[in-house]
């Protein structure tokens, strides 16, 4: 008798057990779902302290939207609010060799500093400062090498400018633009702004004459092989450039690349 099974046929015994029992699951399922809600708040908590983490701690990204935005903020107003001049960064002025019988040049040559980077107009003002200080007193150069030079930020600052001879590339100073890059670009990539402001200072030197409207634009290297310059980060971009073309003067002259018409 006492091995028959619960509730067969015994209406006194164990049907207050099943009341129990019934009570039992119905208080451990509401202890389940309480423990589900505990740990789905749990792991939002933890979901937000992560995310809150991240965007602390990765800092902005190259070639982030926030980083083209910084750019497009110029520090000064005008027509032309990406460039900067001389006077504007306080550089002193110099007499330069003119170049004006060469011009419209045709070769646009890519280079970067290496050293330096700066991110602002005042880092960089003060960086072109101390970089013509140097080579002026150290190197007896009549000023910086190149004609103009690109700053992390996107501004164009204008070193030797227009018109004038660079000291950029050896054999192909008259008759080409130098522009510097601020910067290591083996280490750090260029920025949409500073190529964005690359082509206007380009658009503009052929509007005021300086350019042929068929200019091309390479890498130091393309000219010197020996040399990284201007780094393997922006010879990639530079190489994504409608102007960029490194075979139609390759292993001409000055004088050569001049009389091409
Ligand atoms: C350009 O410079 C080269 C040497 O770097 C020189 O031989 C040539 O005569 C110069 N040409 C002009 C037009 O200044
Ligand atoms: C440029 O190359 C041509 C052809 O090789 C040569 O005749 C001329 O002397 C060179 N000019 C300069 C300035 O090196
Ligand atoms: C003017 C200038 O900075 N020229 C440099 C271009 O890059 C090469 C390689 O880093 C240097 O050797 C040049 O001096």
């Amino acid at each position: 008798m006492s091995n028959v099974a619960p509730g067969a046929s015994q209406p006194n015994g164990p049907a207050p057990r099943t009341k129990i029992s019934v009570k039992e699951r119905l208080s451990s399922k509401s202890n389940v779902s309480k423990s589900i809600i505990c740990l789905s708040i749990f792991a939002l908590i933890m979901v937000v302290i992560a995310l809150i983490i991240y965007y602390t701690v990765r800092g902005p990204r190259p070639n982030s939207t926030d980083e083209e935005k910084k750019t497009d903020q110029y520090s000064q107003t005008g027509p032309k609010p990406w460039l900067v001049h001389t006077s504007d960064w306080k550089g002193l002025s110099v007499k330069h060799v003119l170049l004006k019988r060469n011009y419209p040049l045709k070769l646009v040559i890519i280079n970067h500093s290496v050293i330096g980077g700066c991110t602002n107009k005042n880092s960089c003002s003060e960086e072109l400062r101390k970089m013509q200080l140097h080579v002026q007193k150290d190197l007896g150069w009549i000023d910086i090498p190149y004609n103009f030079a690109i700053g992390r930020e996107g501004h164009v600052y204008e070193a030797r400018g227009w018109g004038s001879e660079g000291a950029h590339t050896l054999h192909y100073n008259n008759c080409s633009v130098g522009i510097g890059f601020f910067g290591n670009y083996n280490v750090i990539r260029p920025n949409r702004g500073q190529i964005m402001n690359l082509n206007k200072l380009l658009d503009d030197g052929v509007r005021q004459g300086y350019l042929d409207r068929n200019y091309v634009i390479v890498g130091y290297k393309d000219i010197w092989p020996s040399s990284e310059s201007p780094g393997k980060n922006l010879y990639a971009e530079l190489k994504k450039l409608p102007k960029y073309n490194a075979e139609r003067y390759r292993n001409m002259n000055c004088t050569q690349i001049m009389e091409d018409t």
